[in-house]
């Protein structure tokens, strides 16, 4: 399954026998260019970085890596081969063959779903787009830039599926994906993770971990589709989306045990004396992206959410590895209440409590990393330990929305939250000191000092590779 590169848009979906189709996406794409010049990463347009390019759709050697300045990308359209005989595999269609169109019934949710999960991608370059001036060293320049375009390639494969099957409409939300800004008071992106501000690189390393960690189980989730090409593509997204949240791990990692070592080297806890990150002021980072990251869940209890998984258009992460009917119309599962100052596990539907089942999910996958990290700190013989926030912390969508909890679960009075709200988000002293370390590093193998270097390079590389070229 080779990648047509001789084409405008390199794609496996034969673009060249729809002529149609080809001319509609050619249309786009010059606004596409124009939108990443003007908000993508920023005096990035003439450098020469080492990226990897998907060249084929197999599991194993897709990725080609080589010098490429980014307006040059090839952003392309790639699925994943079809599987023969694909069923529909959940909810009130089971056992169907699954759609290769939009059944009309579902079009609307479908065309909200995919508008959801393309909006997302360029927010999140865009978020970005200022981080490249402070890079810590060219390694973490050229992975910055390589999530930067395969983000912009995930907004590529939604245009894709929306010129392809939904009309005039479909083109239209394709133009507004480029008109939403992050953080724009008039024309915000969807949804609310995606229009704060990601000011240095600690909250980079931050959202990658756990945002682009939604991004998976949103993909798996939209993988398990009724609708063909939506899983098809979802499943390519994925391949990507393991880099990402590697950058992720393995920087809050790299943060952590530089600040170690130089609380050892110093025997201090006050490491910004010394020109590092404190650990407390790491934990409050992890506090504000975690938070943030658990509400793109959604709420709790959703009809939306049943709705889409009766219909088939969105199931539960790996959803044939559940044993159960796949239909869920007599299941319960266990979601939170709150009752008085308590908060209690109570039975409710299954299927409305989708979106809470993959927040559980979620939420144990995100407890992996912050294990490893803490092995790390350990090891440095230093007594602090991270967590990941109590659920109900700091929440904006659902059911602790309307209440104020402590990072412990403890519900707070707005007096107490106001008076502790400093110790458990990060301040804007916090920030304005994290920014004075931001200084840039672009000597190949210089690493800035409040971040350890990593433990390898990229494509089998040595650290000090050259990853960016300044011409
Ligand atoms: N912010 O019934 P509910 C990624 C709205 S990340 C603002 O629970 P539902 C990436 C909701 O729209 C993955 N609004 O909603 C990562 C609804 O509005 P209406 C992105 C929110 O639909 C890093 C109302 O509240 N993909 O790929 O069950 C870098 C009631 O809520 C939010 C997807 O999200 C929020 N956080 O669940 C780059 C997949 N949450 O109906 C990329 C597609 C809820 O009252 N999206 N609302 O107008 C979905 O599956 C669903 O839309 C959601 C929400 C799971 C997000
Ligand atoms: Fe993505
Ligand atoms: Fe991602």
């Amino acid at each position: 399954m080779r990648i047509d590169f001789s084409e405008k848009i390199p794609n496996n979906v034969g673009l060249k026998e729809n002529r149609r189709l080809q001319r509609a996406l050619e249309n786009w794409q010059p606004h596409y260019i124009q939108w990443w010049r003007d908000l993508g990463p920023v005096e990035s347009q003439e450098l020469d970085i080492y990226l990897r390019t998907a060249i084929d759709i197999g599991a194993e050697g897709w990725a080609n890596y080589d010098y490429v300045r980014m307006p040059e990308y090839r952003w392309g359209i790639f699925l994943t081969p079809p599987e023969e005989g694909r069923q529909i595999n959940f909810g009130m269609n089971k056992g169907k063959p699954a759609w290769q169109d939009v059944p009309g019934e579902h079009r609307a949710d479908l065309r909200r779903l995919i508008v959801t999960q393309g909006d997302t991608e360029p927010a999140s370059v865009e978020q970005q787009r200022l981080l490249g001036k402070v890079c810590p060293s060219l390694y973490d320049l050229r992975n910055l830039f390589q999530i930067n375009v395969e983000e912009g390639r995930h907004l590529w494969a939604m245009v894709y599926l929306l010129h392809t099957y939904f009309g005039r409409d479909g083109r239209e939300e394709a133009e507004a994906m480029l008109e939403r800004h992050s953080g724009d008071p008039d024309k915000p992106r969807i949804l609310q993770a995606f229009n704060e501000e990601t000011p240095d690189w600690l909250a980079f390393f931050m959202f990658t971990y756990f945002t682009d960690r939604d991004g998976k189980f949103q993909l798996l989730s939209l993988a398990e589709s009724g609708f063909d090409p939506l899983s098809r593509t979802c499943r390519f997204m994925l391949t990507e989306e393991a880099h990402h949240m590697f950058v992720g791990e393995t920087g809050v990692m790299r943060v952590a045990q530089r600040t170690c070592e130089l609380m050892r080297e110093h025997d201090t806890n006050d490491v910004r004396a010394h020109g590092g990150i404190d650990l407390p002021t790491i934990q409050k980072y992890l506090n504000f992206h975690f938070s943030c990251s658990v509400d793109l869940f959604g709420q709790e209890l959703s009809t939306n959410a049943a709705n889409f998984y009766t219909a088939g258009l969105k199931g539960r992460h790996r959803e044939t590895k559940f044993e159960d009917d796949h239909v869920l119309e007599d299941s319960t599962y266990r979601v939170p209440e709150i009752r008085g100052d308590d908060i209690v596990m109570v039975e409710a539907p299954a299927l409305t409590s989708i979106n809470e089942h993959l927040r559980d999910d979620y939420v144990v996958d995100c407890q992996r990393g912050v294990e490893r990290w803490n092995k790390v700190i350990r090891k440095h013989g230093v007594d602090f330990e991270l967590t990941l926030p109590h659920r109900a912390f700091h929440r904006r969508i659902g059911l602790f929305a309307e209440e104020r909890f402590s990072p412990q679960g403890q519900r707070v009075s707005e007096a107490e939250w106001n008076r502790r709200r400093d110790e458990w988000l990060p301040s804007a002293e916090d920030h304005a000191f994290v920014r004075t370390v931001m200084q840039p590093v672009t000597e190949p193998g210089k690493m800035a000092n409040w971040v350890a270097p990593p433990a390898r390079g990229v494509d089998g590389k040595p650290p000090d590779f050259e990853y960016v070229r300044f011409n």
